[in-house]
């Protein structure tokens, strides 16, 4: 299982930043212990502690796709924003995290479109500040709008004529974290809130061979693991849960039907473990699905494009072939 598209924005927040987050994580928890084959969606990794986990993921040697994306978008940079020159325009991100690579986009847009602006969306006050105070930094002439909704509704919110054409930037293969059908169907609502001549850039992890994929997620540092296992830990403080992290182990492994690295907390032990009153009984190696992680063919990334009536005007590999960042524009209706 994965995140639905319409919760994705509420990954980091805490619940007294959002209120109804709790209800919606409690809901989710219980209703995914409840199935026969448990799950839990992953967009709850990204507590505080599970962001600053992501954070060491992202650094580690055996996590390619954050260096090499960010290796495709320092050499492509001036030609993925060649389309936008001239008129004004504004940088929407989706999901900016820490903005580094968000940055090496707004260099060339700033000197050449006759007004560029950014604009991150986030249901987190905390992500919006955060990242806007560092782009600010970097670029203290650039207009800021950090807009706090859901990612879809912020990006109706930016349909003022002052904004230009935007540049909505959904990066760092997050797109892999949805089961196809939900990618269509996030893609499409995207399309459906941009106007004819927007712009979207979207990162695609390509499928390789399978020992790359399997330290990327299974570190030999146990970081992944961490990052999956906080999941319980999340919830034991914020669902009074009563997991024992110690009796759960994280496993990681690859499906070639779909194809995608999937995650999964492991029982160690047959065990009754109780989240807000309610109990949940796990024999011994019962999993629950905590996150999928899909691996794309170019022919995927066709198809995307086509269902979700985009038109692609570029495409950008590192040079071994191992991530995409595919350029699509909002053609006329
Ligand atoms: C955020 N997302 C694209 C990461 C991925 O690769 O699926 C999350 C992650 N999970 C384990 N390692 C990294």
């Amino acid at each position: 299982m994965a995140p639905s598209p319409a919760t994705l924005a509420v990954a980091g927040d805490s619940p007294s930043e959002a209120p109804g987050i709790r209800a919606r994580f409690l809901r989710d928890v219980l209703g995914g212990l409840g199935r026969p084959r448990k799950a839990i969606p992953s967009l709850w990794f990204y507590d505080a502690r599970g962001s600053e986990l992501f954070r060491r993921i992202m650094e580690l040697e055996a996590y390619y796709p954050t260096r090499i994306e960010h290796e495709i978008l320092a050499s492509h940079a001036a030609e993925i924003t060649a389309p936008l020159d001239g008129g004004p325009c504004t940088v929407v991100d989706l999901g900016a995290g820490d903005g580094t690579k968000t940055r090496l986009l707004l260099a060339p847009l700033h000197g050449r479109c006759i007004r560029s602006a950014y604009a991150p969306i986030d249901i987190s006050a905390t992500a919006l500040r955060d990242v806007s105070a560092r782009m600010s930094s970097l670029f203290p002439r650039l207009p800021i709008t950090p807009v706090q909704a859901e990612y879809f509704d912020g990006l109706r919110a930016l349909h003022r004529p002052d904004a230009g054409t935007l540049l909505v930037l959904f990066l760092g293969s997050n797109i892999g974290n949805l089961e196809a059908p939900e990618a269509i169907g996030f893609l499409r609502t995207m399309r459906s809130a941009l106007r004819p001549g927007d712009h979207v850039l979207v990162g695609f992890d390509l499928l390789k061979d399978l020992p790359v994929l399997r330290a990327a997620y299974d570190d030999d540092a146990g970081v992944t693991a961490a990052f999956n296992l906080n999941l319980l830990a999340r919830i034991n403080r914020e669902l009074d849960g009563d997991f024992d992290l110690e009796a759960f182990e994280h496993v990681a492994a690859f499906d070639p039907t779909r194809p995608a690295m999937e995650s999964w907390l492991r029982s160690r032990r047959r065990q009754r473990v109780r989240v807000a009153g309610h109990s949940f009984r796990f024999e011994v190696g019962e999993r629950i699905h905590t996150e999928i992680s899909c691996k794309y063919r170019e022919r995927d990334i066709d198809a995307f494009a086509a269902t979700a009536g985009f038109e692609e005007i570029g495409r950008f590999r590192d040079r071994r072939g191992w991530f995409v960042d595919a350029l699509w524009r909002v053609g006329e209706r």
